[in-house]
């Protein structure tokens, strides 16, 4: 787009590859990410001097965090997502829920807002049978959820819900849900303008994941109909209509086994996953943000979208998957990086680019696209054998182990078929 860019880095990603490619750079303080990355005032202080008109938060750290989105604002810069106003009301997952209900999208069955005593946790559990997940309202991600399949456990696991909520967000209030089991974990991709225009860009399968940690994920989702896809991508698009939600966001569902889909959650950002939605459509979602931010209309309709083929993403973790995919920092000392039609891959290392361990273990996402999933499957399988680091260890031979395995083949995966499968 001819825009210049300005990067900031902390000084232990003083050699990656992206900073290599940025018209300007800041050092904005030592590895701990509360003396750098989540320095609000360091961040303000870069774009000022850089002389930068807005800010993309990208999909960490304070990527979700509407006081920052605030902040950037307030201080006259353009944030590149979601209004602060949008973000606070539908990261509350609470209140999300109950904007989901009032926009007649399916949700899961429970509590009717926040729940504040066991006694009425344990009625709501009569009321829905067990088993029952709490849930932290100001949670997200897996953080803040507590099951339970008895008052005995209910009674110790919201109580614990609460507490941990309280630590962790400042905000104890919970709610609780029936528990879908064995779900399928689906989300919906969205992005809408300032003038009420909202599009979808179909869904994201995100069942093959491991302690909230997804590892594949792909598109179309082999666990549902046409039928199912339309009825939940206009439920998406209805939900974020009704509140006004600008620029990029997610909307998460679980699946039951009869194709029975609940909202679960919105996440207000951009994913880490939204490269498989954009080599499925050829929709370049990034740029699109743009377009939002600069306050102009999508450059696209609805009817302009087509899902073409099928895609899959691998997520690139330095972990040692045989060692409980225990972090795996360390010098990259060789790396060969697959390519060829229908090939991606996203990453700021390069070879001799140190891994640090303040961060999250991702080194990158390799995104493949193929005429069918078929296609995809085989395509990925080639692209991580190609895919060839020394100096650390990858998660890449457990995707390569699920991508082979009769399960994912024939789409019979759940949420928590890995961590059974796999101790
Ligand atoms: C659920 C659910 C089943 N039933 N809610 C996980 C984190 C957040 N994105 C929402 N999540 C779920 N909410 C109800 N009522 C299943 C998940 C879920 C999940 C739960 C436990 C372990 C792994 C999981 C992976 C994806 C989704």
């Amino acid at each position: 787009m001819g825009i210049e860019s300005v990067a900031v880095f902390s000084e232990a990603d003083r050699d990656a590859a992206y900073l290599k490619l940025a018209d300007q750079k800041f050092c904005i303080g030592p590895p701990k990410v509360a003396d750098s990355y989540l320095r609000i005032d360091r961040l303000i202080s870069a774009a000022e001097v850089s002389g930068a008109e807005a800010i993309h938060p990208g999909y960490g750290l304070l990527a979700e965090n509407a006081h920052f989105a605030e902040v950037v604002r307030a201080c006259g810069f353009e944030f590149i997502g979601p209004t602060h106003e949008a973000m606070a009301m539908l990261g509350d997952k609470n209140t999300a829920r109950g904007l989901a209900k009032k926009a007649g999208i399916p949700t899961v069955p429970g509590s009717d807002g926040i729940v504040k005593k066991v006694s009425e946790a344990i009625e709501i559990a009569h009321e829905f049978k067990y088993p029952v997940l709490v849930k932290a309202t100001a949670g997200g991600g897996g953080r803040g959820m507590r099951l339970a399949w008895s008052d005995e456990q209910l009674a110790t696991a919201f109580v614990e819900a609460q507490q941990e909520a309280k630590a962790a967000f400042g905000n104890g209030d919970c709610y609780v849900e029936k528990y879908i089991e064995n779900p399928r974990h689906v989300e919906v991709q969205l992005i809408g303008d300032n003038f009420g225009n909202v599009c979808h860009l179909y869904e994201r399968d995100c069942t093959m994941q491991r302690r909230h940690q997804k590892l594949i994920e792909e598109s179309p989702s082999p666990h549902i109909s046409a039928k199912t896809r339309e009825k939940m991508c206009a439920a998406a698009v209805k939900l974020v209509s009704s509140v006004g939600y600008t620029n990029a966001g997610t909307i998460e569902f679980v699946v039951d086994q009869e194709e029975n889909f609940y909202f679960i959650e919105l996440n207000a950002r951009i994913q880490v996953e939204h490269p498989v939605s954009e080599m499925l459509t050829g929709v370049d979602l990034i740029k699109a943000q743009f377009y939002v931010a600069a306050n102009e209309k999508l450059p696209f309709t609805q009817k302009d979208i087509k899902a073409n083929g099928h895609t899959i993403e691998c997520r690139i973790n330095a972990e040692d998957p045989n060692f409980n995919f225990a972090p795996c920092p360390g010098k990259i000392t060789a790396l060969n990086i697959p390519g060829g039609y229908g090939v991606r891959f996203d990453s700021h290392v390069h070879a001799g680019y140190t891994v640090s361990p303040y961060y999250d273990s991702m080194i990158g996402k390799l995104i493949v696209w193929g005429s069918d999933r078929e296609e995809a499957r085989l395509r990925m399988i080639r692209a991580l054998t190609e895919f060839h680091v020394e100096g650390i260890k990858t998660s890449v031979s457990r995707q390569l182990e699920i991508l082979r395995h009769p399960v994912f083949i024939n789409a019979q995966g759940y949420t928590s078929f890995i961590e059974k499968e796999w101790k």
